[in-house]
């Protein structure tokens, strides 16, 4: 079958709740990925920072694969011999008492919120069913109703009301609005992401999350951060609250947790907090599987064994300082952002000119990426990419955004 056959599948039988970019991928390995006529493309998109650790890291395969031959799954209902390792790596890596594992990004998302909630209700004295969370304007935790129901994004909300009571959405990078926000003594938590991934790499003022935690420790609110793409080495550092400094009450892991290979999720807390959930009171099927957590440990081990933050520091400044160079070449790139290797440029719509486009030009020129919100390319390759490999996707960008003049 040829790569039309395959889309001709997935149009008919598949929910269209998404509009690919029309490659069909069936290789990957490292930053490359073929199609399926072989065709070969670098992926900047890494699966939206899923494959930090690159496609099918070898180590990461060869401990999946062990562990699948022996045991994959018992559920929480008894104990298994691999958990309580992974639990005492993750909580020592990331320095918290406790974890609390789940699969998908979103999962985290909800128990981080149902915790919050909790933790109001038993420790800060919340009056029952008055916890409210305050979110930011422009935000993306995922999918769920309870998730939704914090977004800004009309292609995300509309058509699924009634929303999640107990909300306040205020703008991002906002800190006027978040201490007044704060005022309110029902609030429990404010969950924020770092750097704001799906509304298009949104990078507020040095200081921000600095300054936030500092409003929600005075106010006794406990800060929640969703790192689920902004984590793991993503940003340039370990975590992007590294950046300011900041250690989050509650921290939400997820997509490169696993390196790309399965929904591996997680938030961690301490005691104080995360005990407020109580036995039988949150949980699911796979959480916590023996397989999840192994390959979650080698995942975690690649990031820091191949020094995967500081070279997302580094070649993030160098793509940055060659995206500026076509922003100076091209009038219809009108933004630069981004930090490690999270980055987006902003392709301003013209007649002649628009991201989609640009991206579908990409494509034919073996770069892989898709806009986000129209206009904005979001490029960010797996972090186990070279310098040289780099200069090679530059170059192919600059030669197609020459194709627009
Ligand atoms: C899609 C992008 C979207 C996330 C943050 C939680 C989740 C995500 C900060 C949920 C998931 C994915 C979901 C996928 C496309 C992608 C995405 F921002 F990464 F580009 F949508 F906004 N927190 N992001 O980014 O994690 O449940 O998916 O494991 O839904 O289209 P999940």
């Amino acid at each position: 079958m040829k790569s039309q056959d395959y889309m001709a599948l997935e149009d008919k039988y598949g929910a269209h709740n998404y509009h690919p970019l029309g490659v069909v991928i069936a290789r990957g390995e490292g930053v490359w990925v073929w199609d399926v006529e072989e065709t070969k493309y670098m992926d900047f998109l890494s699966a939206y920072s899923a494959v930090n650790q690159g496609h099918c890291h070898r180590e990461i395969v060869d401990v999946m694969v062990e562990q699948a031959k022996v045991l994959t799954l018992t559920s929480r209902a008894f104990y298994n011999n691999v958990l309580g390792e992974y639990e005492k790596f993750i909580t020592e890596f990331f320095g918290y008492d406790k974890v609390l594992p789940m699969n998908t990004g979103v999962e985290g998302g909800e128990t981080a919120i149902k915790l919050a909630r909790k933790w109001g209700y038993t420790k800060k004295g919340i009056p029952e069913n008055k916890a409210k969370i305050v979110f930011a304007e422009g935000n993306f935790h995922g999918r769920t109703l309870a998730i939704i129901s914090a977004s800004t994004d009309p292609d995300c909300t509309v058509g699924f009301g009634p929303f999640m009571p107990g909300y306040e959405i205020i703008p991002f990078n906002d800190l006027t609005a978040l201490e007044k926000a704060l005022e309110d003594p029902n609030v429990a938590a404010f969950m924020v992401e770092p750097i704001q991934g799906e509304a298009g790499v949104y990078v507020p003022d040095e200081g921000y999350l600095k300054k936030a935690a500092e409003l929600c420790k005075a106010k006794n609110v406990l800060l929640i951060c969703d790192e689920v793409q902004t984590g793991l080495a993503r940003t340039g550092k370990m975590l992007c609250a590294d950046h300011d400094g900041v250690r989050p009450d509650v921290l939400i892991l997820g997509k490169a947790l696993s390196g790309g290979t399965m929904p591996v999720s997680a938030i961690l807390a301490d005691d104080e907090v995360m005990l407020c959930i109580k036995p039988g009171e949150h949980g699911s099927t796979f959480g916590g599987n023996p397989l999840a957590c192994k390959v979650a440990m080698k995942a975690l081990e690649i990031l820091k064994k191949e020094n995967l933050a500081e070279k997302a520091e580094k070649l993030g400044e160098k793509f940055r300082a060659e995206m500026l160079k076509l922003k100076e070449q091209f009038s219809f790139v009108s933004h630069v952002r981004g930090k490690g290797l999270l980055n987006a440029v902003v392709i301003e719509s013209r007649d002649n000119v628009n991201a989609w486009d640009v991206c579908v030009a990409l494509k034919e020129n073996g770069v892989l990426a898709k806009p986000t919100h129209d206009d904005i390319i979001r490029f960010a390759p797996p972090l186990v990419i070279t310098e040289d490999q780099l200069m090679w996707a530059v170059e192919r960008i600059a030669k197609t955004l020459a194709q627009f003049n």
